[in-house]
């Protein structure tokens, strides 16, 4: 507990007749206590008017102050932060820009229920809502509600503590996500007893708090599971985050039954598991009969459920769905079992209702999916084995699938289109919560900012693998990575280009085409500039020479990747996904 203690000549001094000359606390300690108690030992964040004061502080009292040049990669930082530990991440800005730099990152927290909470100063009540023209003036906390999962604002020293506890619940409880918490510049001069202030904090008890799935419920999904003659476990990023992994793999093992893993799900089980059909994916999506979801929505990247890749010519699926969220259930097709509750728990329930004769699924089943898993795998060994010149997405990934090998603990961070696709089959994980990507929107700029937070919260080795487009959209905070001195190795896939770099511009006009970067642009130069290393590779030999330098030395260091320019498509996988122009070409 830190308190402000004025001494007799302090008071005699400065302190108005009838004030306390007892131990004070002001707002900023009793924030830096609050947070503190609730075991957060880390800020991501960029200093300013009104939190200056607040970031030192908080370094002073021992939290971990990590200080970024934008505040949208401190907010992906609290949000890998949370997705990792499963404490939420805090994201400290200041108000109206700081917040709306902020505000991408809380809202992309919350639609991949990560646990954040985004804290930013504010400016005078009475002037913003009189719209009366204050320094960064706005009404932050109406902007924010829209876009997270809760918002609060505290305007009394005596009610932060209410006020983070609150934030915490929110962020942790049910379906994690984003919040925000306003705390006006008012706020953090206020002064107040140091007991009294000490006394109104609140340590939250049991914040993810359990919850058992009814057993009716488990006894309907097990029926539904015994019927089954072609059954398949989809993997989410859910399941990763409930850090219930020995409970998972159990219920993988003891049914027996083939798992896809989604891609912050892989590693949950190594991707070398024989029950993964992940390089059977379309043969199992359109076959299976009876799905159990475990931590997955089925949003865009499950196809919603239904059509083609579900092969709905065949029939409709019967779907089992594990989740926190009740309201998940039927989101985009019929799930006639639904298992709310929280996945430790579910997969637990099941484990016990299977029983010791539980009957794996048919031979008939499991052995079409080996023999067309062996197959795609015997054909992805052959693509990685070719060594074209220049480097194609195959080449520089079968390099980084063999460090990843080598170094299971590494966390590899992972955007980009071609460079994001490619890697997402082809690198392999071996532990869980060890991959970070784009997540649920697709969203590029996520790069730098997971990768600081992976390697503050693991002290592990980072291999961030960015498009250079992605990269772009981070890259400045490759200097916050050499002020903090991390182990990150980024390697930029450099095609000249967001897809590819042979576009034309159509007009013949001097400007590139919209896609079109500077060409043979020199990446590694910006990693010296601030004292990491930074060098080119051609070939996968130089691409693994320097990976396997930069984790043994743990310097950040930049690779720029030369990568065939010509090698990408649109949009990697989701080709589809872009609108096609009804009025043709001439
Ligand atoms: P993916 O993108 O990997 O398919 P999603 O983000 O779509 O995963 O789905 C994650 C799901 O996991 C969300 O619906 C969320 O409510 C759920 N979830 C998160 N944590 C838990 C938990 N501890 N128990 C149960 N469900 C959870
Ligand atoms: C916040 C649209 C999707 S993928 C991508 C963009 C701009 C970059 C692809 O090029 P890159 O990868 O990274 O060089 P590669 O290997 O195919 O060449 N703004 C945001 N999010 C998204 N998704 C976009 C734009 C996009
Ligand atoms: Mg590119």
């Amino acid at each position: 507990m830190s308190a402000v203690l004025k001494s007799p000549s302090d008071a005699d001094a400065s302190v108005p007749e009838g004030t306390s000359t007892a131990a004070e606390t002001d707002g900023f300690h009793l924030v830096i206590d609050a947070l503190k108690l609730n075991g957060i030992d880390t800020i991501y964040g960029v200093p300013g008017i009104p939190i200056t004061d607040l970031t030192r502080m908080a370094q002073t009292e021992g939290l971990r102050v990590i200080s970024f040049r934008h505040e949208q990669h401190a907010g992906n930082a609290a949000a890998a932060a949370g997705f990792l530990t499963a404490k939420p991440g805090i994201c400290l800005t200041v108000s109206a820009p700081g917040f709306l730099n902020g505000l991408t990152a809380l809202a992309n927290a919350t639609t991949n229920c990560f646990p954040m909470i985004l804290i930013s100063g504010s400016s005078e009540r009475e002037i913003v809502d009189l719209q009366q023209g204050d320094y960064e003036e706005m009404d932050q906390l109406a902007i924010a509600k829209p876009l997270c999962k809760a918002a609060f604002r505290v305007l009394h020293a005596q009610d932060i503590g209410v006020g983070v506890a609150r934030a915490i619940r929110a962020a942790l409880s049910g379906r994690p996500g984003g919040v925000y918490l306003d705390l006006p510049a008012k706020l953090f001069s206020q002064t107040m007893d140091a007991a009294a202030g000490a006394a109104s904090l609140i340590k939250v008890v049991d914040a993810a708090p359990r919850q058992l799935p009814a057993p009716d419920a488990v006894a309907r999904a097990l029926d539904m599971l015994k019927g089954a003659k072609r059954p398949l476990i989809v993997l989410g990023k859910g399941a990763a985050y409930a850090q219930v992994d020995d409970q998972v793999r159990a219920f993988v093992e003891t049914s027996g039954i083939p798992y896809l893993p989604m891609s912050m799900a892989k590693g949950l089980l190594p991707d070398t598991h024989a029950q993964s059909a992940a390089a059977a994916r379309s043969y199992v999506l359109q076959e299976a009969d009876v799905v159990v979801l475990v931590g997955a929505r089925l949003n865009w990247l499950l196809s919603h459920g239904k059509g083609k890749t579900w092969g709905a010519e065949r029939g409709p699926k019967q779907f089992i769905q594990i989740d926190i969220a009740p309201t998940e259930m039927d989101s985009n097709v019929a799930i006639g079992a639904p298992l709310v509750g929280d996945i430790g728990s579910c997969v637990s329930a099941l484990v016990a209702g299977m029983g010791k004769g539980w009957a794996k699924p048919p031979a008939e089943w499991t052995g079409a999916i080996a023999e067309r898993r062996d197959k795609n795998l015997t054909k992805m060994a052959a693509t990685l084995a070719l060594n074209p010149s220049p480097m194609n997405f195959h080449s520089a990934l079968g390099a980084i699938r063999e460090i990843v090998k080598a170094n299971p603990e590494a966390i590899v961070v992972n955007e980009g289109a071609n460079t994001l696709d490619f890697a997402r089959s082809i690198v392999d994980m071996y532990l869980p919560r060890k991959r970070l990507d784009v997540g649920t929107w697709g969203i590029m700029g996520i790069g730098m900012g997971f990768s600081v937070a992976a390697a503050v919260v693991t002290g592990k080795p980072v291999i961030a693998i960015e498009g250079d487009s992605a990269f772009g959209f981070s890259g400045m905070e490759i200097e916050t990575i050499c002020r903090y001195k991390l182990p990150v190795c980024v390697v930029v896939f450099n095609n000249n280009g967001i897809y590819r770099g042979t576009d034309v511009n159509g007009s013949g006009g001097e400007d590139v085409a919209p896609t079109v970067f500077v060409k043979d642009a020199r990446y590694e130069l910006m990693m010296q500039a601030f004292g990491g290393e930074g060098c080119t590779a051609t070939t996968p030999a130089e691409l693994t020479a320097a990976m396997n330098a930069a984790i043994a030395s743990g310097k950040p260091t930049l690779i720029n990747a030369v990568i065939d320019q010509t090698a990408g498509t649109e949009s990697g996988r989701i080709t589809s996904l872009n609108p096609s122009a009804a009025k043709k070409k001439a």
